[in-house]
């Protein structure tokens, strides 16, 4: 598990790095037309990441549920295009781990400042779940919890970098994961905060 080239997950280390400096700059614009925010669960709970999303299609969750839509719902405008940059490091890191032709339509773009957490879910709102999924790790370092089949399997405890790319497929598609919360600490670029981008095929 997590070796590039097999077709299942693969943990790239450093991969983004040459891509940072053209990246943020095309984030910032991103989040200008569409701005972090901290959307309710199902359930009524304030997420502590906050998220926008570019592409075709975005990911939300309301009280109507969790859903991939095609516009922002606080400006009713789509949501920002996937910059160019974006699609060429997803489709490079996924054919690094043996997945060719990926392209993503969708990119979720979430916020993790000092104790912000994700709590262990699964990712099965996506229409093709045979297509990985590439998830990009920046500033803040994280501490991402990998389970198994069942929620109640413990997870394992993998650190991600700045510049950190993981490609999730095959049997790990359906594993629960999620984000310890965020330690405190400043990172040259980002500042008090790590963002991580999961580029996808939900359409
Ligand atoms: C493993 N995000 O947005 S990215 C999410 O760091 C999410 O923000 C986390 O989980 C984050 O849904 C983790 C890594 C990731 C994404 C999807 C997966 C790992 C995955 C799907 C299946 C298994
Ligand atoms: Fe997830």
């Amino acid at each position: 598990p997590l070796a590039p080239g097999a077709g299942g997950s693969a943990l790239l280390r450093g991969f983004a790095l040459p891509y940072v400096a053209q990246l943020l700059p095309a984030l910032d614009a991103i989040v200008q037309a569409a701005p972090l925010r901290h959307m309710a669960t199902p359930g009524g709970l304030r997420m502590s990441v906050a998220m926008s999303n570019c592409g075709q299609l975005g990911w939300i969750t309301d009280a109507r549920g969790y859903r991939y839509v095609r516009q922002d719902p606080v400006s009713s405008l789509p949501w920002p295009a996937m910059p160019a940059l974006l699609l060429e490091l997803a489709g490079a890191a996924a054919l690094a781990a043996g997945y060719a032709g990926f392209v993503p339509d969708a990119c979720l773009i979430n916020s993790y400042r000092p104790g912000a957490r994700m709590a262990l879910h699964q990712d099965k709102d996506e229409c093709d779940l045979g297509a990985p999924i590439v998830s990009v790790s920046l500033g803040l370092p994280a501490t991402f919890l990998f389970g198994g089949a069942q929620r109640s399997d413990k997870p394992a405890r993998i650190a991600l970098l700045h510049g950190d790319v993981v490609v999730w497929g095959g049997p790990d598609r359906l594993r629960f994961h999620g984000v310890a919360p965020l330690a405190a600490g400043e990172h040259a670029l980002l500042g008090a905060q790590r963002i991580n981008l999961t580029l996808r095929k939900a359409g």
